[in-house]
């Protein structure tokens, strides 16, 4: 890291957007420690809070340099005073009792578990603490309703809280980009999320389809569903069918939801990722080997989560921009386009809103320039 530090100056920027954030950084058990203390106010229902550790442990990720005295981040913008003081103790103590004590608490524990099964979020996770469940097994026990999502999430928890390596993200690429062409020659798969930012495993799989012809990509991932089906590939998946609105809707860019829905076609799925003992098993009626083990390391295939998403070309770099994220990146870029430039940002589009004229864009390079904002690389976005 550089000797010198650049706080006394000044310089770090207020939005994240503004800053480049690496994956490998120089503060983790800073930044553990506070996206612990954000999670568990995510937990409570404190959205504030939560962003504010959120925030604080962005900035950490952003930094050049190893931060060794408090007194370092004084000219660092979103650290706020509790972080500061988890920073503090980490800092003196090498770690944290306030930490320690959140992550071994009961509740926080079992939230983690619940809110760990797709389609379980907070809300339903605390009314099920509340109701005195602790564990999976006391979901059956007390006979919870689930519903379909909820139960390929508990049915494949393993599986799906295994993180997904680069290669098999790429596999599964593969495969969906064989159904896309076999359907429309010339259309296209990109893979986005974590996997775009550089991230080495994930928690599921983020491909965008789209298709050079603008109106060709129409209906195109309700086809590539049922072949990917057919052959066996879902072993879960639920379409939303989502009726593009016209970018001349005004609703589009002024609602509260303007810039946090969007309103591409898109699938929720799970994937069954087959062979990866090097076997011909396949099908999704495989029997799994080895899944009582709880390892999944000698099962023969693995469920994977997968998102899929259809664009049309001319949004495709709105959505591009939208879905390689990181989360926290994405807040700040929609927050820095409403309040510093007047626009709205969404995965559809940019709107000047006092001009009341869109801004295409051909590339996400031609966003940031919209925006006056220097390019920040997909890799330089894991805020
Ligand atoms: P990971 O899966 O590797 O763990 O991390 P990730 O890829 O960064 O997280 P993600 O949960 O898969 O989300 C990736 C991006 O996708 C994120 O920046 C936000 C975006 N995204 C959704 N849902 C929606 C949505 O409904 N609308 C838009 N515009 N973006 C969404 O996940
Ligand atoms: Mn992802
Ligand atoms: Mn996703």
């Amino acid at each position: 890291a550089p000797a010198e530090p650049l706080e006394e100056k000044g310089q770090v920027a207020p939005y994240i957007c503004q800053r480049r954030t690496p994956l490998l950084h120089h503060n983790t058990a800073l930044t553990d420690a506070l996206e612990t203390m954000a999670e568990e106010a995510r937990f409570c229902g404190s959205d504030v809070r939560s962003l504010a550790f959120s925030r604080a442990a962005s900035v950490l990720k952003s930094l050049p340099w190893r931060v060794k005295r408090i007194q370092q981040l004084h000219t660092v913008p979103c650290v706020g005073e509790h972080s500061q003081r988890i920073i503090q103790e980490m800092l003196e103590d090498g770690m944290s009792a306030e930490v320690e004590q959140v992550r071994q608490s009961e509740r926080y524990r079992t939230m983690k578990l619940f809110t760990k099964i797709f389609g379980v979020g907070v809300k339903i996770a605390s009314q099920w603490y509340q109701r005195g469940l602790r564990t999976l097994a006391d979901l059956q026990l007390h006979q919870i309703k689930l519903n379909l999502e909820q139960q390929a999430g508990l049915l494949h928890y393993e599986d799906l809280n295994t993180p997904v390596e680069l290669w098999e993200a790429e596999a599964i690429s593969q495969v969906v980009r064989k159904a896309v062409e076999q359907i429309s020659p010339g259309a296209t798969v990109t893979l986005t999320g974590g996997f775009r930012r550089g991230k080495p495993c994930g928690h599921d799989v983020d491909l965008l389809i789209t298709h050079p012809s603008e109106g060709q990509e129409m209906g195109l991932l309700c086809r590539v569903i049922s072949i990917l089906d057919s052959q066996g590939f879902l072993l879960y998946h639920s379409t939303h069918r989502n009726s593009l609105p016209s970018l001349e809707d005004e609703e589009l860019w002024v609602s509260d939801h303007s810039s946090t829905m969007d309103h591409f076609e898109r699938c929720l799925s799970i994937f069954h990722l087959g062979d990866l003992a090097g076997s011909n098993q396949g099908g999704a009626g495989a029997q799994k080997l080895g899944a009582s083990t709880g390892s999944g390391a000698s099962s023969l295939w693995k469920a994977v989560r997968v998102d899929l998403v259809e664009t049309p070309y001319s949004q495709f770099p709105f959505a591009l921009l939208g879905w390689t994220g990181s989360r926290n990146f994405e807040r700040d870029l929609r927050r820095f386009s409403k309040h510093e430039k007047k626009m709205t940002l969404n995965s559809h589009g940019l709107y000047h809103l006092e001009q009341k004229i869109f801004l295409p864009a051909a590339s996400e390079e031609e966003i940031f320039q919209h925006l006056g904002l220097e390019y920040i690389l997909p890799e330089e976005r894991n805020a």
